[in-house]
């Protein structure tokens, strides 16, 4: 039998060199729609499903496969969608196109009721842990999300099962009513939505079966729209093989630090013989996330690792230190890659949370807060022949950034926030480069406050070695008051959205979008009829500059932009205080600070204590 495995494999590793045509096509059908679920046994609430089922299915194909996955609308009450297959690079190079990478406004036009967009692409050259899911508004964190997996006929490590394992936080009400409460003048200090539970793998009362001697491939996604998890497992070790798709030297770990978007694949060993017990593996929130905690809700769970049902339930355990958690800044690739030493091209985003003068706090990358533009930015570059490299076209409030064919560009993001973001590029990995630590952790400043104490790269003097093999990914951690730099090589031709993965922070327009090679991007792609319906359909025309004027290429009337700027003179504190005492004269407060959304709770005590605490983190005094 072993022999014939051997064999078997051999002739695989054969077919795979010979590129037989043993490529497969995986065709789906999903319509999404709303159904009725109750992941976590505190209330049925509406989730996303695909034909009428949650949660959706995870998707696996093999190293070069097709896929061919028709979305349709099937809301019918005006929500729009799209799909985003997170990590995947859609590389013309391949014969694959930028149309299908899924963020809504940047390369695609949002679907509207009844619409069908047709998502069609290869996965040649890339393999592991992927996910997809929606991207459009927060709409993923209503469960259109599952995991894509790309299986590797030469899979450098050994394991007998492979389990996908989704992390999420899930809130009671559909994440477009969360972000209403969310970017409200009600919400003054931009308090985040607080989750009313973690999923493990969409449910809460997970077990996973060890066999003695058997050894497991647990594949981790955090598919959460916000908090971090930790995932520790008693008694045994993990050692971690792959990050974001990205094959690393095996690194044994006792905890796992996973942000959302990232993903992290270990292996496990289990027991030898019967271990006559039962183990827990921990999952816990990076609680340090969260403005406020409500007393009830559950920042934890203790998953059960049962050999044998005959003995008891494990226990939670205590983790004794969090910054032992594995640094991804010291793991490398399997397939070392120098780092990438001289720039071409540095682009420096300074990020900064600020209210504007409808009273709303916004994120901003150099001031700017990403504002969507009429029409989406590939439509504008497809559309616009040798102007497509002027980036007037592309408005001014999209934080763009033209990039060279070819040039290698170091991203630098300083953090002027307390808060932890997690940095996504579509269509790259990139290198880190640099990756400080977080500052002040344990103290509150004011916004004002936040330039003096943040701690931003300085070239000139970098406070970590540069490493010699970089490691290699498509999400990565900025640390509050910090900073990191990025390197990747501008090979990748297309409209690629960078954006934190706090989904709620890129409702705030915590975006930049680099408009790689325009002029080779459009020498090979042009835009699909059902491209251009889908956008009829929503009212948006499918030719034009960011406003959609294709008259006068440099007009940009029409384009929408960010609100004007607090009035001179009218402070944060007298706003809040006006705020507040606007609530409290309607008789109730807005709050998302217990469990995402509570409309107009009178009186209710804890929803007061918790905007008095947020307040006071804010140093701001009523
Ligand atoms: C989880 O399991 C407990 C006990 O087995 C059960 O009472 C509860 O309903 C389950 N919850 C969910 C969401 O399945
Ligand atoms: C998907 O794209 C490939 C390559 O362009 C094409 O050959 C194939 O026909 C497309 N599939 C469908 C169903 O149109
Ligand atoms: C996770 O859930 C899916 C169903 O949604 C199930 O098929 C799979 O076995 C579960 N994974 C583990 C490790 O239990
Ligand atoms: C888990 O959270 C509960 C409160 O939600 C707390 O009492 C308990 O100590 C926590 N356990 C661990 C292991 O952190
Ligand atoms: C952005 O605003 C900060 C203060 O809020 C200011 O110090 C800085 O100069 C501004 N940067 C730009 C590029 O305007
Ligand atoms: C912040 O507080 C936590 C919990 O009290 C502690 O574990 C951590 O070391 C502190 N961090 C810093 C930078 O002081
Ligand atoms: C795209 O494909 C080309 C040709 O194989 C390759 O040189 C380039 O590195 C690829 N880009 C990415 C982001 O994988
Ligand atoms: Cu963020």
């Amino acid at each position: 039998m072993r022999s014939f495995l051997v064999n078997l494999r051999y002739f695989l590793v054969i077919l795979s060199l010979l590129k037989l045509s043993s490529c497969k096509t995986h065709r789906f059908r999903f319509k999404a729609e709303w159904v009725k679920a109750d992941p976590d046994g505190l209330g049925e609430r509406r989730m996303i499903g695909f034909n009428g089922e949650w949660p959706i299915p995870d998707i696996h194909v093999d190293k070069g496969d097709r896929v061919e996955l028709y979305l349709t609308n099937g809301f019918g009450d005006g929500t729009k969608t799209s799909l985003h297959f997170h990590g995947i690079f859609f590389n013309s190079s391949y014969g694959n196109m930028n149309q299908m990478d899924g963020p809504d406004m940047i390369t695609q036009c949002p679907l509207g009721d009844g619409d069908t967009y047709f998502y069609n692409f290869t996965v040649p050259d890339q393999v592991g842990t992927y996910w997809y899911h929606a991207h459009a508004g927060s709409q993923y964190g209503d469960g259109m999300r599952a995991a894509f997996i790309i299986h590797d006929p030469d899979e450098p490590f050994e394991y007998d099962e492979d389990w996908v394992i989704g992390l999420a936080d899930l809130y009671t009400e559909p994440s477009y009513k969360i972000s209403k409460g969310f970017l409200s003048r009600y919400n003054p200090t931009g308090a985040e939505p607080i989750p009313r539970n973690i999923l493990f793998n969409n449910t809460v009362n997970a077990t996973l079966h060890f066999e003695p001697g058997k050894t497991y491939l647990m594949r981790f996604i955090n598919q959460g729209l916000f908090v971090s998890q930790y995932i520790s497992l008693e008694d045994h070790s993990m050692t971690v093989v792959e990050v974001d798709g990205v094959y690393v030297k095996p690194e044994e770990t006792t905890l796992l630090t996973i942000a959302s978007g990232q993903r992290m694949s270990v292996i496990v060993h289990a027991k030898d013989g019967d271990p006559k017990r039962n183990y827990a593996l921990m999952q816990i929130s990076d609680a340090s996330m969260l403005d406020v905690i409500p007393p009830d809700l559950q920042l934890n769970r203790t998953i059960q690792i049962s050999y044998d049902s005959k003995y008891p339930a494990a226990k939670e355990f205590f983790i004794e230190s969090y910054s032992n958690a594995v640094n991804d800044f010291y793991l490398q690739p399997l397939q070392e890659e120098g780092i990438m030493e001289d720039y071409d091209l540095q682009v420096k985003l300074d990020l900064r949370m600020k209210t504007l003068g409808d009273g709303v706090k916004y994120a901003f990358f150099n001031n700017v807060t990403y504002t969507a533009p009429k029409i989406p930015t590939l439509t504008t570059l497809l559309t616009s022949g040798r102007l497509a490299t002027d980036p007037r076209i592309y408005g001014d409030n999209i934080n763009s950034v033209i990039l060279k064919g070819g040039e290698i560009v170091e991203v630098v993001i300083n953090n002027y926030d307390p808060g932890r973001h997690p940095f996504h590029l579509h269509g790259h990995n990139f290198q880190i480069v640099q990756k400080s630590p977080a500052f002040h952790e344990n103290e509150t400043f004011t916004d004002a406050e936040q330039d003096r104490i943040t701690v931003p790269y300085n070239e000139d003097s970098p406070i970590m070695p540069f490493p010699v093999h970089p490691m290699l990914r498509d999400t990565v951690v900025l640390e509050p008051n910090g900073h990191v730099v990025i390197r990747f090589r501008a090979d990748n031709p297309g409209v690629w959205f960078f954006h934190c993965h706090i989904n709620w922070h890129v409702e705030q327009g915590l975006a930049a979008v680099f408009i790689e090679d325009p002029l080779t991007l459009q020498a090979r792609e042009t835009l699909t009829d059902n491209y251009k319906d889908t956008c009829s359909n929503v009212g948006m025309v499918t030719t034009g500059n960011a406003a959609g004027n294709s008259e006068d290429w440099l007009d940009l009337t029409g384009l929408p932009r960010q609100p004007k700027p607090l009035p001179e003179g009218f402070t944060i504190k007298g706003y809040i205080a006006f705020a507040i005492s606007t609530l409290i004269g309607i008789g109730g407060l807005y709050s998302i600070t217990k469990y995402g959304l509570q409309e107009s709770i009178p009186n209710d005590a804890e929803v007061y204590d918790n905007l008095k605490k947020l307040l006071a983190k804010n140093n701001i005094e009523t």
